[in-house]
């Protein structure tokens, strides 16, 4: 069965790359698209990779998601601190959910301690950068695999 992975970004993340690379970096999201997808070629799953700035097109990509079966790496940015709505979509629809965080959220205001993405994800990666998306591809192919085969 082919591996079929979604990457969501949520709000701002268009952004990166041009503002605050101090917190964020300097790799821009169409470089990290670049490097999701030959990731995703090495681990022979299929690739969707998104970007929005809006909550509700977020929540249609994850029942999208749900509806392939597919499973789900997402970035939620400042939505992790806010959406129940978001936490609903993943859990209803049972997708298996790695969180990424490219800054240590546990390092910043601690209004950014707070998840609501954590406690229906598979496992949180944070505070490695661009490399955690990596990570989170190879831990949810690997968790499709023992999954599906
Ligand atoms: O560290 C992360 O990946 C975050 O999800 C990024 C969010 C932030 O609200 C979370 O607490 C942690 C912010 C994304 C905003 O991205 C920008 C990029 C460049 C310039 C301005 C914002």
């Amino acid at each position: 069965m082919t591996k079929e992975i979604f990457v969501l970004n949520g709000p701002n993340l268009n952004r990166l790359g041009t503002r605050e690379p101090k917190i964020y970096g300097a790799t821009t999201l169409a470089n990290i698209e670049t490097m999701c997808s030959a990731k995703a070629a090495e681990l022979g799953a299929t690739l969707t990779f998104r970007q929005s700035n809006h909550e509700g097109e977020l929540i249609d990509w994850i029942q999208e998601a749900a509806d392939k079966k597919a499973g789900l790496v997402i970035n939620p940015a400042a939505y992790t601190h806010t959406s129940i709505a978001l936490q609903d979509a993943i859990k209803a629809g049972d997708v298996p959910t790695i969180e990424v965080h490219l800054s240590n959220i546990h390092a910043r205001e601690s209004f950014r301690h707070k998840s609501y993405i954590s406690p229906v994800a598979l496992g949180v990666i944070c505070g490695l950068g661009a490399q955690g998306y990596l990570l989170a591809l190879d831990a949810l192919a690997s968790h499709l695999e023992q999954k599906y085969d």
